[in-house]
């Protein structure tokens, strides 16, 4: 055997051991058999989709078991698809409940089944003990109180002595809707400059945002001071609205949304929206991670909140990053 023959087959050995260990690690990454139930709300907002794909890729790269089902905003459909994974006998459930009632005769065959459940993004109002072992999602309370904070310097900043504010809220009786109204208002409490003029609910979709604009710029024209949008969706869908009445969104209305999607950012770069208070949809990671600890009998912690922030024209806007979704 001549010398370069030996250094080759050595070469080809040194290769193939190497890849045997990668090919282990990664198995050693992967969490064996977790089977995750995920009954998602639907694809209403860029939110929701960018929701469901970085849930979709903390799977993968965990190397989680993924059953998603998408209700298409019926909560029958989600309770429907619990029970399939309560049949199916997954190790975790867990679901973004489309509103807060409703849920403690399925979550009750959850909990005698032994499957614990992890509510992502929204939250359920129950008076049973135990149904659910955590809950993922953002505080929106806090977020409906930076947006009444940020009106309320804006009317110092333009010296308004009087405040008329429209509502664009999102689903009736989902977390989001009755938190982000509450947060505002106890914001702008007490400010004798401010008045809600009405609230109506858009359901978090672009059509009734556009919809609902109509009707309030029908209605009260221009004596509208402020549009607060509970999600981008319904914000820029009210936006073309305000501008085919005559007005200038970001100047003769000052608009506040939530969410902090790209294509909102991108508006509020242009000054036609004031501030996006951010929600952020990236709560696979963390998804991940309470499952694999549910599934190994270990504790979590029962509320997990996501650090946010505010995007408004306080600030230089080009500096704000891609926002991923
Ligand atoms: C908030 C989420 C809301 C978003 C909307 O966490 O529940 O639902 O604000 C989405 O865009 O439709």
């Amino acid at each position: 055997m001549t010398v370069k023959k030996f250094y080759f087959i050595i070469s080809i050995l040194l290769v193939s051991v190497l890849l045997v260990n990668c090919s282990n690690e990664t198995e050693q990454a992967a969490e064996p058999g977790l089977l995750l139930g995920f009954s998602q709300i639907g694809t209403e907002s860029a939110w929701r989709i960018g929701n469901t794909r970085d849930i979709e890729e903390a799977a993968e790269n965990k190397g989680i078991n993924l059953m998603l089902e998408n209700a298409n905003q019926k909560q029958e459909n989600q309770i429907a698809a619990i029970r399939r994974f309560i049949a199916y006998q997954v190790d975790v459930i867990a679901f973004s409940p489309i509103v807060e009632d409703g849920w403690d005769n399925v979550l009750e065959e959850a909990k005698s089944a032994g499957i614990p459940v992890i509510l992502v993004d929204r939250d359920i109002s129950t008076e049973k003990e135990g149904l659910t072992s955590c809950l993922i999602g953002a505080d929106f309370y806090k977020e409906g109180f930076m947006a009444g904070e940020y009106l309320v310097r804006k009317a110092d900043s333009l010296g308004l002595e009087h405040v008329n504010i429209v509502e664009i809220t999102g689903t009736t009786n989902s977390t989001p809707m009755r938190q982000r109204q509450a947060g505002f208002m106890d914001a702008i409490a007490g400010d004798e400059r401010m008045t809600v003029m009405e609230s109506i609910d858009g359901d978090f979709l672009k059509s009734r945002g556009a919809e609902n604009m109509r009707y309030l710029l029908e209605t009260y024209g221009e004596d509208i001071d402020v549009v607060y949008s509970h999600n981008d969706e319904m914000t820029l869908g009210a936006l073309p609205e305000i501008e085919n009445a005559g007005f200038v969104p970001g100047k003769d209305i000052i608009i506040i949304s939530i969410d902090g999607g790209q294509e909102a950012i991108d508006v509020l770069k242009k000054g036609k929206i004031n501030c996006v208070v951010e929600c952020t949809p990236k709560l696979g990671k963390i998804l991940m991670e309470t499952a694999v600890k549910l599934k190994a009998g270990e504790s979590v912690q029962a509320v997990i909140h996501p650090e946010e922030q505010i995007f408004s024209d306080e600030m230089d806007t080009s500096k704000i990053s891609p926002r991923g979704y």
